[in-house]
């Protein structure tokens, strides 16, 4: 099974070429693509660097930071339309997603279900986050899947291998969200269109190096976004499938 893995990047040239190291010595047959966001700290120029000596590298320049959740689904999209990998992952750069449960992940994704990087099943957890941020992301969870009624324990992680005949059907242009919030409605959409979804546990560390790129605006869009899903799912004229 070959797996192409889709990685968003701000500002992290501490943590790019470790993490595709990491990832390229896994015993996977595996490409990386990174969407780089114009990082002022020259994380894109770094990319490019690797992407030259290195064919399973390639990197998505983009002229401006767009956020995350957008980078996520250009990637994922292009990964789409652009290789043939069986399987697309999509992990974020700064090493809280660790490289080696990346195989845990896609032996899953094998089996036609979408395999979700979770920290709360059994067996997964979270290494130096203090009591605030903890009680902030459980809080996270529980209002996403309790307005979506989405019955997955971690809905708000990025860490995830999708099944090409899955990702395919699910319409990334009209996803709506642009920040972290596009993470629970790509589930939200997944399940609403009668997909599998496995929990796989995971391990999540807080960021090695490097900069939370966390701000109000992207909080602000994640607690409304699910109230719009919910909405658009309750409205009759509204189709979350393609
Ligand atoms: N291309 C792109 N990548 C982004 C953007 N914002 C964040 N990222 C990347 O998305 C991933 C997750 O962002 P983080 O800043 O780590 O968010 P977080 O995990 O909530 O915050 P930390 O506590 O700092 O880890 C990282 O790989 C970032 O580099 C963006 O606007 N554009
Ligand atoms: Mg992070």
């Amino acid at each position: 099974m070959s797996v192409i893995v889709v990685i968003p990047t701000y500002n992290e040239a501490d943590n790019i070429v470790p993490l595709c190291k990491a990832l390229l010595s896994l015993a996977l047959e595996l490409e990386i693509l990174i969407v780089d966001d114009a990082s002022p700290d020259g994380t894109g120029e770094l990319a490019q660097e690797l992407a030259d000596t290195e064919c399973k590298i390639r990197v998505i320049h983009r002229a401006e930071k767009l956020g995350l959740g957008t980078a996520y689904t250009h990637g994922l999209n292009w990964a789409l339309e652009n290789t043939n990998a069986n399987l697309i992952a999509q992990m974020d750069a700064d090493f809280s997603h660790d490289p080696t449960s990346l195989p845990s992940l896609v032996e899953v994704a094998t089996r036609n279900t979408i395999a979700v990087g979770s920290r709360y099943v059994m067996g997964g957890g979270i290494k130096n986050w203090g009591l605030g941020r903890r009680f902030l992301s459980k809080a996270a969870n529980l209002y996403v899947r309790t307005i979506l009624s989405l019955p997955i324990a971690d809905v708000t992680g990025a860490f995830r291998c999708w099944p090409r005949c899955i990702l395919s059907k699910i319409d990334l242009s009209s996803v709506q969200a642009s920040g972290f919030a596009v993470l629970p409605e790509m589930l939200f959409r997944a399940k609403h269109q009668g997909f599998s979804i496995t929990e796989v546990p995971i391990i999540f560390e807080e960021r090695r190096v490097g900069q939370s790129k966390l701000t109000l605006g992207i909080a602000v869009e994640s607690f409304s976004n699910v109230w719009y899903l919910r909405w658009r799912k309750l409205s009759r004229h509204a189709d979350l499938s393609p």
